[in-house]
């Protein structure tokens, strides 16, 4: 008889998780997905051999039809299928409120359900993002409670972190190495020998606290880095230099990699994970006077990156002779990465209720996104541009490097484009007597 694998959460990890796992011979997979108002469609689609994720997602559709049809994986809202899984996988959302606290209400509730159904020998993983300590001191206590068993001896406790990027969910859990940490020898052993099954590289054992950390501590690294490019090509504009130019030049030098500035950073894991880092070493750390100014300067800095967007956006206008109060805007990406519909803090709202507030008229394209409550959006990229008196580009989709200034210059009220992702030669738009405005890039 196979084992059971269960992948609660049917989110941006949890699925294509869920459909490795299902491939393997001798596992079944059962994903458990609650039946809210936003994604209890996603149970149907699922169990009908849909992938409810758009945007470019190499071999996920068809890897989902294939263990759906094969009866290898399906979805339901019960979680009492927890019971006799040899696997139990983790994989909810830890967001972090308005004052950068983790909101543990989802990982608090479905550790306590799980709990209910555990059996013996059953290996708990916790897959989501979360503060330091967290596995031992939230999740451990709420299943040893509910279940009545003892973690580490009657059952297996875990961390283990995705890395998946939307637009690479599959390969990145295949082939990028694996940090497994469990809350003692044997859960350890027992999360490699799972993982071992559908990753390629190198699994790397560790403890439990470690491994929480690592995770943190690699996205707050990529968001330092990125902070460093936004604040090098603020300070490239004010001079009058193409930051992107000097980014290649200083980037020739070994052991360099300055990252690209943008309009800024979005998705569900760099905006918050600086904040879980430091929530953890808080809470369950050694008390410190210093005050923490590297990594929250850098979430300070990238944060800004709309408003310098705004503030482009007013610039080029004033050039044009027109206000931002009356002008009808074209914000051109919804989602916080180029070719995915993945629309979680996304830098593109800030931008919006910035140029709404001072009182422009604001339509929103996205190839990819297939609605939104929040905002006017149209999939129709000449809906978008016809009539308008400014493109601000957010989200460097491959639709957009397509854009002709013949034709923007025809579609468009004002012709300005602000390119808030190094996407088009200012020179081609310019010589079309277009006002063009390039993050990064000398604003005169
Ligand atoms: N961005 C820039 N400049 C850059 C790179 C990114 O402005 O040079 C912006 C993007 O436009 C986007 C945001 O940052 O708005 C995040 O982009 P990302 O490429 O980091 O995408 P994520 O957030 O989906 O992926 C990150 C990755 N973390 C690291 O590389 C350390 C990924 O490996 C993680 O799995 C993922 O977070 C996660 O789930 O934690």
């Amino acid at each position: 008889m196979s084992s059971k694998i269960v992948v609660v959460g049917m989110g941006y990890v949890g699925i294509p998780c869920a459909a490795l796992f299902a491939r393997v011979d001798d596992f079944h997979v059962v994903g458990v997905q609650r039946k809210s108002q936003r994604s209890g469609w996603k149970i149907d689609c699922i169990n009908q051999g849909n992938c409810p994720i758009g945007g470019v997602e190499p071999g996920l559709s068809e890897l989902i039809a294939e263990v759906v049809g094969r009866k290898k994986f399906h979805v339901t809202d019960d979680i009492s299928t927890c019971r006799d899984a040899a696997a139990i996988l983790i994989d909810v959302q830890t967001p972090t409120d308005s004052s950068n606290v983790p909101q543990y209400e989802s990982l608090e509730s479905v550790s306590a359900s799980i709990g209910k159904y555990l059996s013996r020998e059953t290996l708990v993983v916790v897959e989501s993002t979360v503060a330091p300590g967290t596995t031992q001191n939230l999740v451990k206590p709420i299943l040893e409670q509910e279940s009545g068993l003892k973690a580490g001896v009657d059952f297996y406790l875990a961390f283990s972190f995705e890395r998946v990027r939307p637009g690479r969910l599959l390969r990145n859990i295949i082939s990028l190495p694996r940090i497994v940490g469990g809350i003692n020898e044997k859960s350890s052993r027992k999360a490699f020998d799972l993982y071992s099954r559908i990753v390629k590289d190198k699994i790397y054992v560790t403890d439990c606290l470690t491994a929480e950390t690592t995770k943190c501590v690699e996205n707050a690294y990529r968001d330092v880095n990125i902070a460093y490019a936004n604040e090098m090509a603020l300070l490239c504009e004010r001079l009058g230099v193409d930051a992107y130019e000097v980014r290649t030049l200083t980037n020739t030098l070994p052991n360099v990699d300055v990252h690209e500035p943008g309009a800024g950073v979005g998705g569900h894991c760099l905006p918050k994970d600086t904040w879980l880092l430091l929530y953890g070493v808080e809470k369950y750390g050694k008390p410190e006077n210093r005050k923490v100014q590297i990594m929250t300067g850098a979430r300070e800095m990238n944060n800004y990156m709309p408003q310098h967007m705004a503030n482009l956006v007013r610039q080029a206008l004033s050039e044009a002779g027109r206000k931002v109060k009356g002008a009808r805007i074209a914000i051109l990406g919804l989602s916080f990465l180029e070719n995915t519909d993945d629309t979680r803090n996304t830098p593109a709202l800030p931008l919006i209720n910035i140029l709404e507030k001072w009182g422009a008229d604001i339509v929103v394209h996205d190839p990819h996104v297939r609605n939104s409550t929040d905002v006017n959006l149209t999939r129709d990229l000449k809906t978008a541009i016809q009539g308008s008196d400014a493109l601000a580009l957010v989200t460097k989709h491959e639709i957009y490097s397509e854009l002709d200034p013949d034709e923007i210059r025809s579609f468009m009220r004002t012709p300005v484009i602000i390119d808030g992702r190094n996407v088009y030669d200012r020179a081609s738009f310019q010589a079309k007597d277009i006002i063009i405005k390039s993050l990064g890039k000398s604003i005169d």
